[in-house]
């Protein structure tokens, strides 16, 4: 007789959704990776990329990496041969020694991102770092880190969003630059249908018409880069027919008369021409808004924008003028730290191991640091693949050739950068270790459980980094903390009142009984304590002391602004790999609008090639009104290959107005038939 059993766990990819795994095993061997009925958000599903590559590569032991590699080819061509662990890593400490020792530990570089979201995994590599004096590549600058800036000048946080379950006490969502059909595939499913079902008005914000735009009671589709003239325009609406919170405005509002001038001058007539959107859509979508109670969603691609810190600081207003805060049913939601759970981040990368100050460089600076050997002589990735996701894709490449950098990648697989690889070393999958995952969108808490021994030689990230302080002679404590106690410290913060093998059995928990009031003590860590409209703490940093009327000039006549957002079939690169995922993926394509298909003489499956500066990028043509003319989609991160490239090659170093952040939006191509 087989034995079956269900290990219940979670799912820790950069996601909204955070969803509820049951891990079926049979005889002790995972036989099917499925949705968690019990699970509050996912209901007993898994997105489909997961559903594959859970099922596929990710559980394919021929895919796997299962053992530390030694690079015996050039550098790019992918070849290794098997190394023993001891050797790797006897290695490994040789290169950082010589550098430590030599008062140089600057010039090792680090990248790592969201491979895993789990709080270990995650975060314990960074104590060894930290104790190194590495430079982080800091890993928001590719992704989120204008908009975390933004929020905190304005609202003091950037990660204390609004409680998802308050959705029942509003009468309008506003999703503003997300896309929740592609990037929280389970919150577009439930959350956001049954609110609709419900009476809830869903405005959406986007230039693409995405699902979620389909679904909306309205849909606002701006020309990309105008939302702050188009945020001024709905404070223009509200603040001319007086329904602006004047109690609000007076009680925790710092600077807010400041914006008027520019609020009295951004009428919707103007900026329906900059924007693109229609005056009457302006005006229903602000009255609706400032109606409220209201919720918005700011989306991460939104302030992937050379003006994206100032976007959110615009959009910022209309939370102040409406009063849309600190009340049921009211708020926003950029992201949701672990912070709000109670669990203090620096208890897991001990940044006191540090001895002195640790550098950082901007991911839009990766290529130039990575070329230069007096800035670059080691370069570590873990948790990341940045040679598929980073701009700059043909510098960064050519910088990985480097012969004299010594370049250690950890992965679950072989990937774009594991090619250029001096020592690979194999990791551990979240099936095959314990970890803590805290959704970024419910304030959730839920446990990641072992259901399979690693394969073959594979080491969670953690204890790669344990072995390779050992190797480096290192005496912390802190950094062999193991982590069971390490979990049982985490869960300790959260106030959960179980152990681990508790929360295992139920997999998700949530730690408030109730939806909670977003700011209900209306104070604010900034300096005046109040929302702050106007920042002096912005002028010492080189930014305006308001939020800005601005919008991007629209791009020349025949050239393309590509936005490349998250595809429903990609996790940013991973799962690229899954032969499942092939399929469903297809031919790389651009998705560019019926006008510019014309213009350019374009017809549906067409060959065709976009570039610039970066070089020459071949894609097949994709004809929809999803997009807008002037406006092409290429959905971001494909996996490459060591020959060929993704949309990266044509995104440049631009950085945001904030945070040194991307502005992958603002990339502008040509365009031609092949
Ligand atoms: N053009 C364009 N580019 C973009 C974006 C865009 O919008 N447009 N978006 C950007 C954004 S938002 C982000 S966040 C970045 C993301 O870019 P990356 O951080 O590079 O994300 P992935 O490509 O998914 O790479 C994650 C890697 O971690 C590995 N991994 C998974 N689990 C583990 C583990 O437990 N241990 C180890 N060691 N490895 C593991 C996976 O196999 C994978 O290779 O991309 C950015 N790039
Ligand atoms: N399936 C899948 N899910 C993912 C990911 C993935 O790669 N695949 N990546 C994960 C990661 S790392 C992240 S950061 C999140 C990101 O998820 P989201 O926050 O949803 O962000 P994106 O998908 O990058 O972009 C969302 C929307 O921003 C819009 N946008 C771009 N420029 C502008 C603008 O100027 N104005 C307005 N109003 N909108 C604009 C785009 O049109 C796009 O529809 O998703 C996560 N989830
Ligand atoms: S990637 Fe997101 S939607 Fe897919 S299973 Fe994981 S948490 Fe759920
Ligand atoms: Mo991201």
């Amino acid at each position: 007789m087989q034995e079956r059993n269900i290990i219940k766990t979670t799912c820790p990819r950069d996601c909204y959704d955070a969803c509820g795994i049951a891990v079926v095993r049979r005889d002790g061997v995972i036989a099917k990776v499925l949705g968690d009925p019990d699970h509050p958000i996912s209901r007993g599903g898994l997105c489909g990329k997961c559903a594959i590559a859970y099922n596929g590569a990710w559980r394919d032991p021929t895919m796997r990496l299962q053992q530390p590699l030694r690079r015996v080819g050039p550098k790019g061509t992918g070849s290794f041969a098997p190394i023993a662990w001891d050797d790797a890593l006897a290695e490994i400490a040789a290169r950082l020694g010589g550098l430590v020792d030599g008062g140089q530990a600057s010039r090792i570089l680090h990248t790592h991102y969201t491979g895993t979201v789990g709080q270990i995994a995650g975060g314990f590599p960074s104590r060894f770092f930290n104790r190194l004096g590495a430079t982080e590549v800091d890993p928001d600058t590719v992704c989120n880190k204008a908009g975390h800036l933004a929020l905190e000048l304005v609202f003091g946080s950037s990660v204390d969003g609004f409680d998802p379950r308050s959705i029942v006490e509003a009468r309008t969502l506003v999703i503003w630059g997300a896309n929740p059909s592609h990037s929280a595939p389970h919150q577009h499913r439930y959350w956001l249908r049954e609110a609709q079902a419900r009476g809830i008005k869903i405005i959406v914000v986007d230039p693409i018409g995405h699902e979620t735009a389909r679904l909306a009671d309205l849909h606002l589709k701006p020309r990309p880069g105008t939302d702050a003239t188009l945020a001024f325009a709905w404070l223009n609406v509200l603040w001319t027919q007086g329904l602006v919170d004047r109690d609000f405005l007076a009680s925790h509002v710092f600077g807010a008369e400041e914006l008027v001038p520019a609020i009295e001058r951004t009428t919707p007539a103007i900026a329906a021409r900059v924007c693109g959107v229609d005056e009457s859509q302006i005006e229903a979508a602000a009255l609706a808004y400032g109606a409220g109670p209201s919720l918005l969603w700011l989306g991460q691609g939104l302030q992937r924008q050379p003006d994206g810190g100032n976007i959110f600081r615009a959009i910022s207003a209309l939370v102040a003028f409406t009063g849309n805060l600190a009340k049921p049913g009211a708020g926003f939601l950029y992201l949701n730290g672990a912070g709000n759970r109670g669990i203090d981040g620096t208890t897991i990368t001990a940044p006191e191991l540090a001895r002195g100050t640790v550098g950082s460089v901007s991911h839009m600076d990766l290529a130039t640091v990575l070329a230069d050997p007096a800035q670059a002589r080691v370069f570590i990735n873990w948790n990341n693949n940045p040679a598929a996701s980073s701009p700059q894709q043909g510098l960064l490449r050519a910088a990985l050739q480097r012969d004299d950098l010594f370049h250690v990648a950890i992965d679950l697989f072989h990937t774009d950068t594991t090619a250029y690889a001096d020592i690979v070393l194999p990791a551990a999958s979240f099936l095959e270790f314990d970890d803590l995952v805290l959704s970024y969108f419910d304030l959730t808490l839920s446990a990641q459980v072992k259901a399979a021994e690693p394969p073959g030689q594979a080491l969670p990230n953690q204890e790669i980094f344990r072995r390779m302080a050992r190797a480096m002679g290192f005496k912390e404590p802190l950094l062999y903390e193991n982590d069971t106690a390490l979990i049982a410290r985490l869960l300790g913060q959260t106030g959960y009142p179980g152990s681990f093998s508790d929360l295992a059995v139920v997999g998700t928990v949530t730690l408030f009984p109730t939806a909670r009031v977003q700011f209900a003590d209306l104070r604010f860590a900034t300096p005046s304590g109040k929302i702050e409209l106007a920042s002096t703490r912005a002028e010492t940093i080189g930014i305006p002391r308001i939020p800005q009327p601005h919008a991007d000039t629209p791009v020349a006549e025949g050239m393309l602004r590509i936005l490349s957002p998250a595809s429903p079939w990609l996790m940013n690169s991973s799962y690229g790999n899954d032969r499942g995922i092939s399929e469903k993926l297809g031919a790389a394509t651009l998705t560019l609008h019926p006008d510019d298909a014309a213009l350019h003489g374009i017809s549906e499956g067409d060959a065709i090639v976009i570039g610039n500066t970066g070089g020459e990028l071949p894609l097949l043509a994709t004809i929809s009104d999803i997009a807008q003319p002037g406006m092409g989609i290429v959905y971001k991160s494909r996996w490459t290959g060591p020959a060929s490239n993704n949309i990266n090659l044509l995104v440049s170093n631009l950085k945001s107005d904030m945070a040194e952040s991307t502005a992958v939006h603002a990339t502008e191509v040509t365009l031609r038939r092949a």
